[in-house]
């Protein structure tokens, strides 16, 4: 199901990392390959992403974001998306916050990406304190994308290592759709260690899913983004959220199989650009 003749449009709000494939550097070429116009709100401008490669520069952008919003409002666009990833400060969880306030439409979506963990810990730049800051931001959202690690922070519980019981997987889906969004999508999760996926929770339908694909051995970074820019791809190209989140589970599954095969810098990011091809084909664009 997808409509060719209109152009949907997203604003991303992200940090642009000028090497490592994180962010905007995935959120933009995945959601323009899937016929989406994206417009870039950048959070800051960083020579690298932090995971893992030390001596990164770091831009904070925070001045701009307001003036950004506001020349945007003036303009009178609107955006049938509004996807925030990468905050760098509370000052930032507050301008999202009016922006979304500022853009949110009746029809229109807000996907928020609450990056700052993952593997049980908080990424070096942030604190506790902005996992709270960040809790508010997701409650304001209509579809959320924690991993297990951020689930765990927006709930305020220890983190668990896994596999995980199905048990567990559903109650902090519950948990995090009682924080307001209508839908919420878990990734890494696991039940075994042989498969890996996602888990879906529609709050109005009350229907959960789950997407797996067999698990491929390392860690790797941006996957989370491509995860999320995909299932976003997918939902404003007509999937349902199940669907969407089983289009981006092989997306990124695949993109990080490429990488393995090639041995490439875990910390590089992941080659989701050969992916494209197959990417179409999912979306039925092609
Ligand atoms: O992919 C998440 C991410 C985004 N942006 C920056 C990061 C990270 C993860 O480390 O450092 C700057």
């Amino acid at each position: 199901m997808n409509n060719k003749t209109s152009l949907k449009r997203v604003a991303a709000i992200h940090d642009l990392s000028g090497f490592g494939k994180c962010s905007l550097t995935v959120a933009l070429p995945i959601l323009s390959a899937a016929g989406i116009e994206t417009s870039a709100l950048p959070t800051a401008i960083l020579s690298t992403h932090t995971g893992g490669i030390s001596g990164y520069t770091y831009l904070d952008t925070t001045g701009e974001m307001r003036p950004f919003m506001k020349h945007w409002k003036s303009l009178d666009i609107s955006f049938d998306a509004i996807y925030s990833g990468f905050l760098g400060s509370f000052e930032q969880l507050d301008i999202v916050s009016d922006f979304f306030d500022e853009f949110r439409t009746e029809n229109n979506l807000i996907l928020v990406d609450p990056v700052m963990a993952d593997n049980g810990e908080l990424y070096k730049i942030f604190t506790p304190e902005f996992a709270l800051g960040m809790k508010k931001l997701c409650e304001k959202a209509d579809i959320i994308v924690p991993n297990i690690t951020e689930a765990t922070l927006l709930l305020g519980e220890q983190y668990q290592p896994g596999p995980y019981s199905k048990a567990y997987i559903e109650d902090l889906l519950l948990k995090l759709a009682d924080l307001g969004p209508d839908k919420v999508v878990l990734t890494g999760v696991f039940f075994n260690d042989d498969e890996l996926g996602a888990a879906t929770y529609d709050k109005t339908t009350g229907k959960t899913d789950y997407a797996f694909v067999s698990k491929i051995p390392g860690y790797y970074h941006g996957t989370g983004d491509v995860f999320a820019s995909t299932l976003l791809a997918g939902l404003l190209n007509g999937f349902s959220l199940s669907e969407s989140a089983g289009i981006a589970v092989r997306y990124t599954a695949n993109s990080i199989k490429r990488t393995y095969n090639a041995q490439a810098d875990y910390r590089f990011g992941v080659d989701f650009e050969h992916g494209f091809p197959e990417l179409l084909k999912e979306l039925k664009l092609v």
